[in-house]
């Protein structure tokens, strides 16, 4: 086999399941052998910012990799938003790109997409990646490509391949898997007994469920783990719509000020604070009412255990926990907790609507019709979410990119055939929504709820007197017919519940409902967020 046969091989082995892309002349060599090899399926999209979101939604989803394959140059540097939120969020997304090869390198001419030098892209990408290769030599190759998937899964990170367009078709030697990392069993132990101490010690311990979780696989281990130990479980912003799917005592997502009262108080009293695999960002814990003294809890993240003024290294989450399960072998604890609860029955009347009542009217609909998957782009419609009753979400609830719904909706259904609920506001449909145009082509039917408020209204609301808040209205209804799909916009509750009705019942086509949201009408979770921000804002 040829090296992209053997990469593609290679990325198969380590669990990718389809190529997300876009060509360009230093890439249609590699493009062309992913076609024709059909060893993993190519979608090609229409911007590289969604081909990123796509590739990083389907990695999520699945648990594994995601590949998005792109040009040199305009291609590559052209998705670096979207990498960097991968990054962020701890995905392990594989970004592949062209690259010119070695005698064109050495034309003494300045090449088309080429920025500052022809190493600038490796360099810029060394900052929102954890490894890197350029495979310019096809001895080295197998090696180096089983370096770089073994740490894009081992960090959860994302990783760059960058292919020379000479190097494409060379022969190759087969990719073999680095061998797994061995854990000290010592340290291991020690490291178990210690958290299973502390967690016996605590008067209220709790178990804040990360997205780490999610990307290593580890959901259905975790609920076991909770349920032996007799632990509430709670998930942050970020990590809402993990434990969906699972039989865990999810009481359910902690957002501080913003959030349900009952859970604030769950998580800020606990003396025993569990965090497997949560990142300690802002939008996880900057609108706590009362400061989590972090040294005090007990974090799992990256590879390592913090307690109290100690580190454990070199301790992946999955060992420590499947450690803790050979620890804690049963049967479960019996105990109960009071899970958050979630709006339902709308009112089907000529009201208009405001971002709970789409919360609302979907908890009706996955009542009425089965759980789905949803995608969610940054906006109200992010904080509406946690409004809706668990179940799968991507979204960027730390990185807070604006442009993720749709593609990552697209990469949702690609990656598991489920048709998906996309949420998304009008300022962010205005800057992805047009790879709906691409769902034709695929088969791929979204449900898209666009939250049209007119405005980039998170903005407007912590500083009103600004005007270039106002976005102005869109016929975004009307140009889905042209995309491919099925539009329509409501202004009502009862229009909203025949739209969504409607959607449902039609298969094959993309269904976009346009809400029309009265200005300054927020979700009562945003609502929350912005007055506790406000609050504790003013007393500092
Ligand atoms: N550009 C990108 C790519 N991502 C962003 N997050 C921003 C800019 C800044 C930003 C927000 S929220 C927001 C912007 C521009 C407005 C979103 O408007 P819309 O999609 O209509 O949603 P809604 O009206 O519900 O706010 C974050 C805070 O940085
Ligand atoms: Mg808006």
């Amino acid at each position: 086999m040829n090296l992209t046969e053997q990469l593609l091989t290679a990325l198969k082995k380590h669990g990718a399941r389809q190529i997300f892309g876009i060509p360009g002349d230093f890439a249609l060599p590699y493009f062309r052998i992913i076609e024709e090899s059909q060893i993993l399926p190519l979608y090609t999209l229409s911007h590289e910012p969604g081909v990123g979101f796509a590739a990083d939604a389907a990695a999520r989803i699945n648990g594994s990799l995601g590949v998005a394959a792109v040009t040199y140059g305009a291609g590559a540097l052209n998705m670096i938003n979207s990498v960097a939120a991968a990054f962020a969020e701890k995905s392990p997304l594989v970004v592949l790109s062209g690259g010119p090869g070695k005698n064109e390198s050495r034309s003494g001419l300045l090449l088309h997409h080429q920025a500052k030098t022809l190493d600038s892209q490796f360099q810029i990408f060394k900052e929102i990646t954890c490894d890197q290769v350029r495979l310019d030599d096809a001895d080295r190759a197998p090696a180096d490509i089983a370096r770089v998937l073994a740490n894009c899964l081992r960090h959860s990170e994302p990783v760059y391949i960058e292919i020379p367009r000479d190097m494409v078709a060379v022969p190759c030697l087969e990719v073999v898997p680095e061998a797994a990392f061995k854990v000290d069993p010592d340290a291991l132990d020690a490291c178990v007994d210690e958290i299973l101490e502390r967690l016996a010690s605590a008067k209220s311990p709790v178990l804040m469920a990360g997205v780490e979780v999610r990307r290593y696989g580890l959901e259905d281990k975790v609920a076991t783990l909770s349920r032996r130990l007799g632990l509430p479980v709670v998930t942050s912003f970020m990590g809402r719509g993990l434990l969906a799917d699972q039989d865990a005592p999810l009481v359910g997502t902690y957002m501080g000020v913003a959030g349900f009262p009952e859970v604030t108080q769950l998580v800020e009293s606990s003396d025993g604070l569990f965090l497997l695999g949560e990142i300690i960002c802002d939008t996880n814990f900057a609108v706590s009412e009362t400061k989590i003294d972090m040294r005090k809890t007990i974090q799992a993240l990256n590879g390592q255990v913090n307690i109290g003024y100690h580190t454990y290294a070199d301790l992946p989450l999955a060992a420590v926990v499947n450690r803790m399960l050979e620890r804690v072998p049963g049967p479960d604890k019996a105990f109960s907790v009071t899970p958050q609860s979630f709006p339902t029955g709308l009112a089907e009347d000529d009201q208009s609507i405001t971002p709970t009542d789409i919360a609302t009217a979907v908890n009706d609909l996955m009542a009425r019709h089965g759980k789905m998957p949803m995608a969610s782009d940054m906006g109200d419609c992010l904080f509406t979410a946690m409004e809706i009753s668990h179940t799968a979400l991507v979204a960027p609830g730390y990185y807070a990119t604006m442009g993720f719904g749709v593609p990552a909706g697209l990469g949702l259904q690609a990656a598991t055939g489920e048709r998906p609920l996309i949420l998304v506001g009008d300022g962010a449909f205005q800057m992805t929504g047009w790879e709906l145009g691409n769902c034709k082509r695929y088969g791929w039917d979204p449900i898209v709820l666009l939250f049209n408020n007119a405005s980039w209204e998170m903005l407007r609301t912590f500083q009103p007197e600004s005007h270039f808040n106002d976005l102005g209205h869109w016929g975004f209804a009307e140009m889905a017919a042209g995309l491919g799909g099925d539009g329509v916009r409501v202004s009502t509750r009862a229009e909203l519940k025949r739209a969504l009705d409607k959607a449902m019942a039609t298969r094959g086509k993309f269904q976009l409902i346009e809400v029309t949201i009265p200005s300054g009408v927020l979700s009562n979770t945003l609502a929350r967020f912005v007055a506790g921000v406000k609050r504790l804002n003013a007393v500092k």
